[in-house]
């Protein structure tokens, strides 16, 4: 009897313990890319709690999902990154049954996104940009007159426009995988070429103007944007939305645009998945269904200024979002938008050491 006792005793504990280690949820996701909220919803709706941690590079978040043992539940990679992280066996499948909310998502994007995962069987869309360029409507036009040539990567790729901009402030995503290719477009390339030479000639044509561009880093430039630190940045479109916001916020007389330039840009997807080591499975799937809830990701995108892929939210995006062009493109700016490419290690290899000369400028 006793003895019973003791068991179901242990077994509660047990249980209970399971259940504990369940209420915590290990997130790692992009800076700058949920609502000020979202996380305290989460947890009075479901009781798990939540930890956050943030990166700003898809590469650093790469290093981290090849190691293995992270101790994330819930990682963001990109599309095309999380194609190769996939083949390395990283994400495990999804359980739909844990995921009634996935009904809410976009099923022409979801479709896109299966291209990268086919069956979408281990993430879902969480937001999707383009990468494009950010500027100082004012100090551009002073710097370079009326009909600088805003619309065009010949602003930062054209020598003599970067020399004019560089006292300024031009900076680029220190993000390889996406800078490459819009030099390669610029240069009339295929941007989504996985031709070596490719990758020489854009890297070539970067540091052409590798002396006039102030620092390569992908969130810095949010605040310096807004603060008027810097004029030009080649960033990503909510990043860039966020900064015209916080300029108006603070009343300090600096107007950001974001442009998609006209010869075209990288679209990109960042996708919801769980590693396949998470501690905390069911609560990643949790986290997930939460934030396919459709008022969740209206408010996540009305925040951060980023499309989603959530077709039932729409309607609750705010309409200075819904119309704008620079977060959803029109369709003649869709037809040249490019996609990411899933690159071979020996490509990326071949990207990494280009990327490392340009940083280091030499
Ligand atoms: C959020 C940036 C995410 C876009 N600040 C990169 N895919």
């Amino acid at each position: 009897m006793k003895t019973k006792f003791a068991v179901a005793v242990a077994a509660a504990i047990v249980a209970q313990s399971a259940s504990a280690q369940e209420n915590i949820v290990n997130v790692y996701n992009w800076s700058d890319y949920i609502a000020e909220d979202t996380l305290e919803k989460f947890t009075a709706a479901t009781g798990i709690e939540v930890n956050y941690d943030v990166y700003d590079s898809n590469e650093v978040l790469e290093a981290k999902m090849l190691a293995g043992s992270s101790g994330y539940d819930v990682v963001v990679p990109t599309s095309g990154f999380m194609q190769r992280q996939i083949a390395a066996g990283v994400y495990q499948p999804l359980n739909r049954d844990l995921l009634p909310n996935i009904a809410n998502m976009d099923p022409d994007l979801m479709s896109s996104a299966a291209t990268y995962d086919p069956n979408n069987e281990h993430s879902v869309i969480y937001m999707w940009g383009t990468t494009g360029i950010g500027y100082n409507t004012n100090k551009v036009a002073e710097i370079l007159g009326e009909d600088a040539p805003t619309n065009s990567w010949a602003l930062v790729f054209d020598p003599a426009n970067a020399e004019k901009l560089a006292a300024c402030g031009i900076t680029m995503l220190d993000a390889p995988t996406e800078i490459l290719p819009a030099a390669m477009n610029y240069l009339g390339l295929d941007p989504e070429s996985i031709d070596p030479a490719d990758f020489e000639a854009a890297a070539a044509l970067v540091m052409t103007v590798r002396p006039y561009i102030r620092y390569f880093h992908s969130s810095q430039y949010i605040n310096d944007l807004a603060n008027g630190e810097v004029c030009v940045s080649v960033g990503w479109s909510g990043d860039v939305f966020i900064a015209q916001a916080r300029a108006s916020e603070a009343e300090n007389g600096v107007e950001i645009a974001y442009v998609i330039p006209d010869e075209g840009a990288l679209q990109w997807f960042d996708m919801l998945g769980i590693p396949a080591d998470a501690p905390h499975p069911e609560a990643a799937h949790a986290f997930i269904n939460f934030i396919m809830d459709a008022q969740i990701t209206a408010d996540i995108t009305n925040y951060v200024w980023y499309a989603n892929g959530n077709l039932a939210s729409m309607p609750l995006v705010e309409e200075d979002i819904t119309s704008d062009p620079g977060i959803f493109p029109t369709e003649a700016a869709k037809a040249r938008l490019w996609n990411t490419v899933v690159y071979n290690s020996r490509q990326d290899r071949s990207i990494t050491r280009l990327w490392t000369t340009i940083l280091t400028g030499q």
